[in-house]
């Protein structure tokens, strides 16, 4: 008796001392596009300060140099100035972002307000051989590539061939090192009483966003474009939780971006990355397996069957709020030593 007590507190204090390994990320984004990009990365930053992951490299698909130099800015201002950046070349979207040019935004004496080194995309490496040296270095089955942009880069590694940073061609490095790929792309349910929406991320790069529905070796688990919009984050929080500093480059981003104002936008890419981190706190449900088809317009259409390996986010009201809640209260969140 004595004895199961004492297992029983054993067993009791190891279940508190363990906590889950940080989940290991590739963020594929193409940051300037829209803002819930850059709310998206500042909440990994976030969620890797508390130990919940790790993020490895980011990767844009937005073919303006000023992508990346925004992502370096954004890491820098999160602590984080020397994660590697990748970045795509001859992509789609080559116009300037409306919040990229942040990354050059000078203070009256002439300094950079959000300071980082890298000034443009293309002294950056190119994003998928970025990817494949990062897989390569990562222990088997380890790493989520969350895809928040256009589907170039990922159906280009889909493609790739041995190089010098792996023996392997790109649909055996993806079976071998990543564990799940969470896009957000495509709409699934009802949107606004719709339900033929062709979503931009597949639209602006159809031929690589069919290739990748049809070939990708491994779960791929879509987040729909009526979950962002169902779970839009509040303007209120926007005016009122980031004045802890100055300059806050997410705040100045949304502003940048916003169309009109008052505007709560919606957290298509932060969704993602939520359920990457969190798959089993409940914030989303699945669908049962199946398959995806693009077609050619771009629409994303959903066939049921257990041998697919593609999932899409359901989202009930209870749970829309605790995730809205959730991005308010992480994308708030002073970054340390701010
Ligand atoms: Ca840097
Ligand atoms: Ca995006």
């Amino acid at each position: 008796m004595k004895y199961t007590i004492l297992t029983l507190q054993l067993l009791f204090a190891l279940t508190l001392s363990v906590s889950a390994a940080p989940v290991k990320l590739i963020f594929d984004t193409d940051m300037g596009n829209d803002i819930d990009d850059a709310m998206a990365l500042a909440m990994i930053h976030q969620l890797e300060r508390r130990g919940a992951c790790e993020l490895l490299a980011v990767t844009s698909t937005k073919d303006h140099p000023l992508s990346a130099a925004f992502i370096d800015a954004l890491n820098t201002f999160y602590g984080a100035p020397n994660i590697p950046i990748g970045a795509v070349r001859d992509g789609v979207t080559p116009e300037k972002g409306k919040y990229n040019g942040l990354a050059e935004k000078k203070d009256d004496a002439g300094n950079l307000v959000y300071p980082h080194d890298l000034k443009s995309g293309e002294d950056a490496m190119e994003a998928v051989a970025l990817i494949r040296k990062t897989l390569a270095a990562q222990p088997d089955n380890s790493v989520k590539l969350v895809q928040v942009g256009f589907f170039t880069n990922l159906a280009r590694l889909l493609e790739s061939k041995p190089d010098k940073h792996s023996d392997l061609a790109g649909p055996e490095l993806i079976r071998k090192k990543v564990k799940e790929t969470i896009i957000m792309a495509g709409a699934f349910q009802s949107i606004r009483f719709g339900t033929q929406h062709l979503e931009y991320n597949v639209k602006k790069d159809i031929p690589s966003a069919k290739k990748m529905a049809a070939q990708w070796p491994g779960p791929l688990i879509w987040s729909g474009y009526e979950i962002g919009i169902a779970a839009s984050y509040p303007w209120q929080s926007i005016m009122e939780d980031y004045g802890y500093v100055k300059h806050h480059i997410v705040k100045e981003g949304y502003l940048d971006y916003v169309p009109e104002h008052p505007h709560d936008r919606p957290t298509w890419d932060l969704s993602a990355v939520l359920y990457a981190v969190y798959p089993d706190r409940s914030y989303f449900d699945l669908s049962p397996k199946g398959n995806v088809k693009v077609n050619d317009e771009g629409r994303t259409d959903f066939f049921p069957g257990e041998k697919g390996n593609d999932r899409y986010f359901i989202m009930n009201d209870i749970q829309t709020e605790k995730v809205r809640e959730a991005f308010v209260q992480l994308c708030s969140e002073p970054p340390a030593g701010k």
